[in-house]
């Protein structure tokens, strides 16, 4: 019995040394590098609490196919610039699983061609 928990104590051990050097080891693998693509579409909603904007887009390079989805902008100034129904065009930034929208130009304010 004393055998049996000696045993189990140190795969639980070995269980958690694992776990916590694969998370040291992720950034120095390069795996979550930081990559930059080209982002078109039209704002269909802001949610400003979130200070998120939801976009109707075309394809961004091959990260992800044509869609509406809501993507963050960190920058208050350029978000304050927005309104729903502005063609927009930038750039999204992506490690792993976070991304979000910088470098925000209006090509045309809503309502206008
Ligand atoms: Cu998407």
């Amino acid at each position: 019995m004393r055998t049996y928990l000696s045993i189990l104590i140190v795969v639980s051990v070995a269980i958690m040394v694992a776990c916590g050097s694969g998370d040291e080891a992720a950034p120095a693998t390069g795996a979550d590098e930081v990559r930059v693509y080209d982002i078109q579409g039209t704002v269909v909603r802001l949610e400003p609490q979130d200070k998120v904007a939801v976009i109707d887009h075309g394809d961004i390079g091959d990260w992800m196919k044509a869609m509406t989805m809501g993507y963050p902008i960190k920058d208050d100034a350029a978000y304050a610039q927005l309104a729903e129904g502005d063609r927009i065009e930038g750039k999204v930034y992506v490690q792993g699983l976070d991304y979000y929208i910088a470098d925000i130009h209006i090509t045309a304010k809503a309502g206008e061609e």
